[in-house]
């Protein structure tokens, strides 16, 4: 994309990219990803349920705070700026279309440009949505989720939804309705809430109690224009520990479960959790999709990873086999992802500059996951995985142990227990034999 082509022939070079598994050596061709093989009962492509982001792959421009843009997309240069997004808009769907990708995610923002004009910037975004309709209607596409950018603009730098002054909230207040508005009017099958502002810098002018108050108010306020306008997806809030803000209110799902449990939330939202955020929370991906399997909220994924260095959300395209194995036996054994799917908030280096990059990494992306789909339901049905596991609670199952589960004993009872039956075995975790268990399927 160094060069600028021809809007119309920016990916015309590159054919639609088929499955030709494991013999193939064509690097334009998905190995593993037969979207219609059969996998723990599903095609994986309803497992997967794969989205590309539009802000990295048409907005991504490759800068950096040391450097100017090195992805010069020929849309830019295309007119004003409905004639620009319309432009890139045709790209993305071509994009999108050449690499079986079946759904997208779009901030307000990404789609066409704003202006600080609220009526305005609706009507572009209507505009751009009846393009974007008719354009899903042409190809089959469908919108993952919909989401407003509230941490961009200048005016943000506080917060939006826990912004100190209430003129802010109100601007993002707007944002959001129009973007709500444009998923509704798309079929959007979520809505998502990324609060990279609300969080805050320093505790010496933050009343954080007065912020999480606030915020749990907008998502309601947010929620019930939606249900009352004909929403029925799910909102997700995804967790971020820090970055752009020093603290983030939505840390990691285990924080924004409690938060949307202790505003009456729950029902409404779920969590899209992404690779680079857990890691950033000090987690693996796979606690996070853990704890929120466990609470029954794991919605949906955004796909990427970070860098083993650096201590930033690199968003680079996952690659890691191994980590993504143990993620989809989480994903498997929780019965899949409710409602959402896997969006690739993901984007190529800033010297990935060939039209073909944008590909190979999507490409190596979806190949990825479905290598790992079927890595893990070949070790949950084939190995002693889940019974190892298993057995390793069984004395929870029967006789005392069952009883205290079902609340059954004191804690004089149990006291008398140890007492009675001595020094407990050594019993081996075995972590080193599962781990092996994992490489072997691979
Ligand atoms: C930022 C991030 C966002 C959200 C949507 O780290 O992940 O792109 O996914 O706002
Ligand atoms: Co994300």
């Amino acid at each position: 994309m160094s060069t600028v082509l021809d809007q119309k022939t920016l990916f015309s070079a590159i054919p639609t990219i088929k499955f030709e598994g494991l013999e193939s050596d064509n690097p334009l061709a998905f190995r593993w990803y037969d979207e219609s093989r059969v996998v723990a009962g599903k095609p994986m492509k309803e497992w997967l349920r794969f989205a590309g982001a539009y802000w990295h792959s048409f907005n991504g421009s490759g800068a950096d705070p040391f450097g100017e843009p090195t992805h010069l997309f020929p849309w830019d240069a295309a007119g004003d700026a409905i004639t620009r997004a319309k432009a890139k808009m045709d790209a993305a769907f071509e994009f999108l279309t050449k690499l079986g990708l079946p759904y997208y995610c779009f901030h307000d923002v990404d789609v066409v440009d704003y202006t600080n004009d609220v009526a305005d910037n609706e009507r572009r975004l209507q505009t751009m949505t009846e393009y974007a309709r008719q354009k899903q209607q042409e190809t089959g596409l469908k919108l993952l989720w919909g989401t407003a950018n509230l941490f961009s603009h200048r005016r943000y730098m506080n917060g939006a939804a826990t912004n100190p002054d209430f003129h802010v909230l109100a601007h993002g207040a707007a944002q959001v309705k129009a973007a709500i508005d444009a998923t509704i009017a798309l079929g959007g099958e979520n809505y998502v809430f990324w609060g990279g502002r609300e969080g805050y810098m320093t505790l010496l002018n933050t009343n954080m109690q007065r912020e999480q108050e606030n915020f749990a108010r907008f998502l309601h306020t947010c929620k019930d224009y939606a249900r009352r306008n004909g929403f029925r997806g799910t909102f997700f809030i995804e967790p971020k520990p820090m970055e752009p803000t020093k603290h983030q209110y939505d840390y990691d799902a285990a924080t924004v479960i409690g938060f949307l449990r202790q505003y009456d939330l729950l029902g409404d939202f779920k969590l899209n959790l992404e690779v680079n955020h857990a890691t950033l929370a000090g987690h693996t991906f796979q606690h996070e999709l853990q704890v929120a399997a466990d609470a029954g909220m794991l919605g949906s994924i955004d796909a990427n990873r970070g860098d083993y260095q650096n201590g930033w959300d690199t968003d680079q395209f996952p690659n890691d086999i191994y980590e993504l194995t143990e993620s989809m036996l989480v994903i498997l054994e929780a019965g899949g992802l409710q409602g959402g799917g896997i969006n690739f908030d993901a984007k190529i280096r800033r010297n990935s500059t060939d039209v073909q990059d944008l590909f190979h990494a999507h490409i190596g992306g979806m190949d990825l996951f479905a290598r790992a789909l079927i890595t893990a339901d070949n070790v949950l049905q084939k190995s002693d995985y889940r019974q190892i596991r298993q057995q390793r609670y069984a004395s929870f199952d029967e006789g005392a142990g069952a009883a205290f589960r079902r609340g059954e004993l004191t804690l004089e009872q149990l006291r008398d227990y140890a007492a009675e039956h001595g020094e407990p075995q050594i019993i081996s975790g075995r972590q080193e034999y599962l781990e092996n268990l994992i490489n072997r399927y691979i």
